[in-house]
């Protein structure tokens, strides 16, 4: 009998604990379908393409061989500045806590492994938070430099752009605007299309559960019941954010973003910005799921997903 309410209880815990690296508000739907699962359902030119100003448009049959030349100086001369991206940035100690699948841990993982700051990653068991008990922030991502803690993914990203560039202007509108979209709408459309059906849903709690903190037991309760229990708050989230078609929402958005750019390598022009950045940290997760495959299949999304991951390159993390 104890044993049976101890099980249950573990059962419930783990499920809730699979939901939460999908969000705050995902949680609680995830809390409120367990309850009741039925009721809820050096030329100017040149420089002017490196400061980020102009850019080179990407080369296509119409912009033919000479775009493609400007293009490649460009991107080389943009390459040159490999490796000190992140120089001015002058700490002994970062430490990210988070959970592997949260996109918003993996925007600033995103930002972490573009700048080439090397930092420490510690998985936080969603369960039992106990990694972060120290600190009156619950949520993760939390990042801490030198002993000083940074919360929530953007402010943590503005922080260490701050420090990284000191004299730069302040980020532009497009970029500012972008990066709202990501945080506002991307995020959204992605764990309808995780766990959209009950095959996907155990793909993604396969994920989740081999890549986060959980004991082997948790794992197990977790990878099934987390799958189940998601797969079904799914579908309140569709309703919630008026979506039809998971699918069609995901495309939509993926082909948003590559009008978005334009014609140029990145958002940012001839290197990444912000707000490449956002839109590649949300997506990396999931990019090797079938919704992510699918993405790619079905969209023109690929190449720039490709130039990034190359931009971004290795992780920056230090195994400790
Ligand atoms: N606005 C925050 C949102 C962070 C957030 O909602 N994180 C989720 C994980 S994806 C979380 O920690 N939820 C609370 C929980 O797990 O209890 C940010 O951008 O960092």
């Amino acid at each position: 009998m104890t044993r049976s309410i101890r099980g249950a209880t573990t059962l419930t815990r783990a499920v809730v604990a699979g939901a939460a690296a999908t969000g705050a508000s995902q949680h609680r739907l995830l809390q409120a379908a367990l309850r009741n699962p039925q009721a809820s359902t050096s030329s100017p030119w040149l420089s002017e393409v490196l400061s980020g100003r102009r850019w080179p448009l990407i080369p296509s049959a119409s912009h033919g061989v000479a775009g493609a030349r400007l293009l490649s100086a460009a991107a080389t001369s943009a390459a040159r500045e490999e490796g000190s991206r992140g120089a001015k940035f002058l700490a002994d100690d970062v430490v990210l806590y988070q959970y592997e699948a949260c996109p918003f841990c993996n925007k600033v993982k995103a930002f972490l492994d573009y700048y080439k700051i090397s930092h420490k990653v510690v998985e936080v068991n969603p369960m039992s938070k106990k990694e972060i008990k120290w600190s009156d922030y619950k949520k993760v991502p939390i990042l801490m430099v030198d002993g000083n803690q940074m919360n929530d993914s953007s402010a943590i990203i503005d922080q260490l752009f701050g420090k990284i560039h000191p004299d730069d202007v302040p980020e532009d509108e497009e970029e500012r605007k972008w990066r709202g979209w990501v945080d506002n709408h991307l995020v959204h459309v992605l764990s309808p299309n995780i766990y959209r059906t009950p095959s996907e849903a155990l793909e993604s709690f396969d994920y989740i559960t081999t890549h986060g903190n959980f004991s082997f037991m948790e794992r197990l309760v977790a990878k099934y019941s987390g799958a189940a229990a998601m797969y079904l708050v799914s579908k309140k989230l569709k309703k919630k954010h008026n979506i039809t078609d998971e699918r069609a929402v995901l495309y939509e958005a993926a082909e948003t973003w590559v009008d978005a750019l334009k014609g140029r390598p990145y958002c940012g022009g001839v290197k990444p910005n912000l707000a490449d950045l956002a839109v590649f940290g949300v997506l990396r997760p999931i990019r090797h799921l079938q919704s992510g495959k699918d993405m790619v299949d079905h969209t023109r999304i690929g190449e720039w997903y490709d130039r990034m991951q190359r931009a971004v390159g290795d992780s920056a993390r230090v195994m400790t």
